[in-house]
């Protein structure tokens, strides 16, 4: 039987966009669940509470928080809905310490960047009901959970599971889509009837844009005129249409060079996650960004040699800025 209490989600890796989730949905009359790193984080949050600053003006929630470990978690409900915002490469960790927690058809939103996280977690979890979700929406942490909206996207959502039907709205989906319906202007969340392609598109864009922002230490509008960075630009939007077509999936309206440029325009002063994960010492996501397009290229016998370059280029970087910290 597949668990059904729609009304309560459970919240992996609240950092922007997940602390954004967990506010807007305890507003809109979810209950949700913060599962945090440690105690020291969980002590925090009930302290505090969770803070986002929408527009200048600040809004505090209160959603409940558990920690692993924690004494009382035998009289714990399993998990049954799972919104899982953590960093790509951190997921299957992330997991691991609510594994027993975790009903054994949880249904699992991944919301994150790039791709092949979702196989990954689906070999682990093989009956879990996995769903994909990809957003333009923007927010960062000011501090522990203190956040701020930055711009307002749009977020698709769909079937991932072989077992799951891609063409209808997930039931379990319906409360979230319904409530988004309603307050649209909050979090704009639509079904997508095949979730793959709008995954590819954003994956695209950010393998054009986040590399090159972090080898060279440019805001994404930089990028634009960077007499180094715009041909390699350039150069790895062609490889990933090369790759793209031969996976059969749907193009890019207008090319990837011109929607690469124009998300590069329209985030001139951001800093990308890729360079902000360099600036803070952390590992970046690109290894689920242009590592899955070298991947699926490898299977094509496609070189993708720009996307080769571009990683060692960045690991090169990232290995020499952690032997002179
Ligand atoms: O998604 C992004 C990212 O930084 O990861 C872009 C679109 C490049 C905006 O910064």
């Amino acid at each position: 039987m597949q668990p059904n209490k729609a009304q309560s989600w459970y919240i992996l890796g609240a950092g922007a966009i997940g602390g954004l989730w967990a506010h807007i949905l305890k507003n809109w009359g979810f209950e949700v669940t913060i599962l945090c790193r440690n105690e020291a984080q969980h002590l925090l949050l009930q302290e505090q509470g969770l803070s986002v600053t929408i527009k200048g003006i600040e809004q505090t929630s209160r959603p409940r928080s558990l920690f692993p470990g924690q004494a009382n978690r035998q009289h714990q409900d399993s998990i049954g809905n799972l919104l899982v915002c953590t960093k790509t490469y951190a997921t299957l960790a992330a997991l691991e310490p609510w594994q027993s927690l975790l009903h054994p058809q949880v249904n699992m939103l991944l919301l994150q960047n790039g791709m092949g996280t979702a196989q990954l977690v689906q070999g682990q979890y093989p009956q879990a009901n996995i769903y994909c979700a990809t957003t333009t929406d923007g927010a960062w942490r000011q501090g522990p959970w203190q956040l701020t909206r930055a711009g307002h996207g749009e977020t698709f959502m769909g079937a991932f599971s072989h077992h799951l039907s891609r063409s209808s709205v997930a039931e379990i989906m319906q409360p979230l889509l319904a409530a988004s319906q309603v307050h649209k202007h909050e979090l704009a969340i639509t079904w997508h009837t095949d979730i793959i392609t709008p995954l590819w598109h954003k994956l695209a864009i950010n393998s054009a844009i986040n590399g090159l922002t972090a080898i060279y230490h440019l805001t994404n509008g930089e990028l634009i005129e960077h007499s180094q960075a715009r041909p390699r630009l350039e150069q790895l939007c062609r490889e990933t249409e090369d790759v793209m077509s031969r996976c059969h999936i749907t193009p890019i309206s207008q090319g990837l060079l011109k929607q690469a440029l124009r998300v590069a325009q329209q985030t001139a002063d951001n800093k990308s996650s890729t360079l902000q994960d360099c600036l803070a010492g952390r590992p970046t996501e690109i290894d689920a960004i242009n590592g899955f397009i070298i991947q699926q290229g490898a299977m094509l016998h496609l070189p993708c040699a720009a996307h080769k370059q571009l990683i060692d280029d960045l690991r090169k970087q990232y290995t020499q800025a952690q032997l002179l910290l």
